[in-house]
């Protein structure tokens, strides 16, 4: 099913909504933002424009521009009319902070249906969402969207989860919304639990996001609990979750391009790539009243697809996310993304997806240690962690050209999460 009309349009028509909306949007923001005003006027712009393309001479909005201005100097509209304040979870220095309007909540809720929908809800679901639910996004936008197709919705935000599960099982919950990493650790409790998820749950479709999914993820939740996973994106600084989703049938996530204007940018040198290239995704807002950006820098990494879908749809589809260019980490000269790291797991079988990259600094060269858990049915001594070991580091030697060490280690070492996970962890090493 389609929620929206607008979803089948043809590239041209699209383009004509996104050339009048993106018009409105320039000089609603020059006009109401002095941030932008100030802006325009140092680089000789004028909002006026005729073109999509002109677009591309107007400057990057970055994540900095965004803290510099906490917490309410990018409002475009008075604080009066903004009935929502949000945050990004940033883990130092000040968040950045969104508003909404009454009609930008309106909006939020009708694009999170569309996601809704072609993720392959209905009615008929009861859906538990274990985001949380504050200033992050995450809980609200779902609970909106959910709603508005008329789904069951049970606001268990996140944590507690023998509770979460319980109340799965209580109340035939048939539809998980979290972030991947906490549905594999929800299958781990429930084992603990002696709770037979396939059995005794009705889940049968996971709607998945806030942090990437990697394949290998996918099918380990998808096995363990009997379920179908879609993995939706977003990010607060343009919305929350409902930029862009997949539709269970072709490759990629559909994003609503009536509402965002996406371009794809070399990171290096902010030079727009053609279609179908790996770069930064870049996102201008062309609905928002309350927080519009232009050319919003998400640090992203994806490739851009405007190939219609078996689906129907004929809107740009983003592939999953790569990485984040924060998140990549040069080791001896080589960009690595823990994604990379995440395809080399998901060809071992012996591997699971609970993985942690250590990076340590020694003299004056970054080195990189891939800490992984063994797959549940790994029969661990001296000999097989050490084939295992090996092999590991082989093929990952093989898509990285460069030596890194791995480290099997004993199951459920890794922290566990009910939120975003954290990959990454950075060990100071003296210089010899
Ligand atoms: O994570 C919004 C969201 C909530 C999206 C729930 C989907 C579901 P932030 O906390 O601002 O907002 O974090 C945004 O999270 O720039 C990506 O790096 C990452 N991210 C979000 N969804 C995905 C995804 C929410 N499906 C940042 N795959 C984004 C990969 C994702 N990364």
């Amino acid at each position: 099913m389609i929620w929206d009309k607008t979803e089948t349009f043809t590239r041209k028509e699209i383009k004509q909504i996104q050339l009048n909306r993106l018009k409105t949007t320039l000089r609603r923001v020059y006009a109401k933002v002095p941030f932008y005003k100030t802006l325009f006027d140092k680089l000789n712009l004028s909002p006026n424009i005729t073109s999509l393309d002109d677009l591309k001479k107007f400057p990057f909005t970055t994540k900095e521009d965004l803290r510099d201005n906490y917490p309410f100097k990018l409002l475009a509209v008075d604080m009066k009319d903004v009935v929502r304040l949000h945050a990004s979870s940033g883990t130092t220095g000040k968040p950045v902070v969104v508003g909404y309007t009454k009609k930008d909540i309106e909006t939020w809720a009708d694009l999170m249906a569309r996601i809704i929908i072609q993720a392959g809800v209905t009615r008929e679901d009861i859906a538990q969402i274990a985001f949380s639910y504050g200033l992050f996004t995450g809980g609200f936008g779902l609970h909106y969207g959910l709603e508005k197709v008329g789904a069951t919705v049970t606001p268990t935000s996140s944590g507690n989860t023998i509770k979460q599960l319980m109340l799965m099982k209580d109340f035939g919950t048939t539809v998980l919304v979290s972030t991947p990493s906490y549905a594999l650790h929800m299958a781990e409790v429930a084992k603990k639990e002696g709770i037979d998820i396939k059995k005794d749950l009705k889940v049968r479709l996971g709607l998945f996001g806030g942090e990437p999914c990697s394949e290998l993820l996918r099918e380990e939740i998808e096995k363990e609990w009997g379920m179908k996973a879609t993995v939706n994106y977003g990010l607060t600084e343009v919305m929350g979750p409902g930029v862009a989703g997949e539709c269970g049938i072709g490759k990629g996530m559909h994003i609503s391009e009536d509402h965002f204007l996406v371009e794809v940018i070399d990171p290096d040198t902010g030079e727009v790539l053609p279609d179908g290239c790996e770069g930064e995704l870049v996102i201008t807002t062309l609905t928002k009243e309350a927080f519009p950006v232009i050319r919003y820098r998400t640090r992203d990494i994806v490739t851009l697809s405007m190939a219609p879908c078996k689906c129907g749809r004929k809107t740009a589809r983003i592939s999953a996310i790569k990485g984040r260019t924060d998140d990549m980490i040069i080791i001896r000269g080589v960009n690595v993304f823990p994604s990379q790291i995440e395809a080399v797991l998901k060809e071992i079988p012996e591997a699971s997806p609970h993985y942690q990259l250590v990076v340590s600094q020694k003299s004056h060269q970054n080195s990189l240690e891939v800490q992984v858990e063994p797959s549940s049915n790994f029969i661990a001594n001296e000999y097989s962690i050490n084939e295992l070991k090996t092999k590991i580091q082989k093929h990952l030697k093989s898509v990285l050209s460069i030596k890194t060490e791995v480290t099997i280690l004993k199951p459920e070492t890794i922290k566990r999460t009910e939120g975003k996970s954290k990959r990454i962890f950075f060990k100071e090493v003296k210089h010899q």
